[in-house]
């Protein structure tokens, strides 16, 4: 996979040297649970190229890559019923919170008061 950098975190996991739970995968994208859970079935969208942020995106990486966020999210949703909601977030940059330097889409279920942590 010539989109992929040797020494990225989640390149590792699209080339599956790194252990993940796979949400969703197809060609362009992967989707799999986050590893600090802020709520049960947190779960991270990646593009399988590696960008590292909004700010490397061109509009075709865009029209690629973040048309998967409804339907993951609805994957999510539909899989349980408690579900009531879900925060949608990605911190861009070191200074906005980004840590790992491969672009990533948040997607933390909200289940209301009782929220299940993990
Ligand atoms: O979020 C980076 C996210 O990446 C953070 O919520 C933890 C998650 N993470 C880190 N390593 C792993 C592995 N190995 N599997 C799954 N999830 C992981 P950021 O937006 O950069 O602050």
């Amino acid at each position: 996979m010539a989109e992929l950098e040797k020494d990225c975190l989640f390149c590792k996991i699209i080339r599956g040297e790194v252990p993940s739970y796979t949400v969703f995968e197809n060609n362009d994208v992967k989707a799999f649970l986050d590893i600090s859970q802020v709520t049960k079935g947190h779960t991270l969208i990646i593009p399988k190229k590696h960008l590292v942020n909004f700010f490397d995106y061109s509009q075709e990486d865009a029209a690629r890559f973040l048309q998967y966020i409804p339907l993951v999210a609805q994957a999510i949703k539909k899989s349980d019923p408690t579900i009531k909601g879900m925060n949608v977030e990605v911190n861009n940059g070191e200074i906005a919170g980004q840590v790992v330097m491969h672009s990533h889409i948040h997607l933390i279920p909200r289940r209301g008061e009782n929220d299940p942590i993990s």
